[in-house]
């Protein structure tokens, strides 16, 4: 092989890559959005901090074999927007999944393999011993949905809670 050769191989790996970038953004795109990946949640929206919302804060905590939330349940209106405000009382990393009972329990399959991945949506947290976070969430749909630890065992062990959305 001449030296053109292996860099016009390395070239068209390098083009054929790039189609393969292109063709996976081009996936999770919505139309009329290219490259701009618009991630679709299922208890509501990320909130508008300059629109009016209720504070409640949520502490995680860890008893004798037992983890929980408190509070366990939240109620709110649908349209409501509430700031989460999440506080680590206990000695481990703890969680926040905001999401549908299925999609967190697909989720907490994921981190069985993968237990230290790393989590940056908008709907969930991931906080260290002492540590404090806070999510504004416009709950924008009607239903029943899941905060939940997804770290394995967590929830098992009773870390997790409701948030009921009623209907105006
Ligand atoms: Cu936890």
């Amino acid at each position: 092989m001449t030296k053109a050769n292996i860099r016009s191989g390395a070239a068209s790996l390098l083009a054929a890559g790039l189609m393969t970038g292109l063709l996976v953004t081009s996936v999770l795109a919505e139309p009329g959005e290219p490259g701009h990946a618009h991630k679709v949640f299922a208890a509501g929206e990320p909130g508008d901090a300059t629109k009016p919302f209720r504070v409640i804060d949520v502490a995680m905590t860890e008893g004798d074999g037992t983890m929980a939330y408190d509070p366990a349940s939240i109620v709110v209106k649908v349209g409501e927007q509430v700031k989460i405000v999440l506080h680590n009382k206990g000695a481990l990393d703890h969680e926040f999944m905001l999401d549908s009972v299925e999609k967190n329990a697909k989720h907490r399959i994921a981190m069985q393999k993968n237990p230290e991945m790393e989590h940056d949506d908008p709907n969930g947290r991931r906080l260290k011993p002492a540590g404090t976070s806070e999510i504004l969430w416009k709950f924008s749909k009607a239903g029943t949905f899941e905060f939940a630890c997804l770290i394995p065992g967590h929830s098992e062990a009773g870390m997790k809670g409701v948030v009921i959305v009623s209907a105006k």
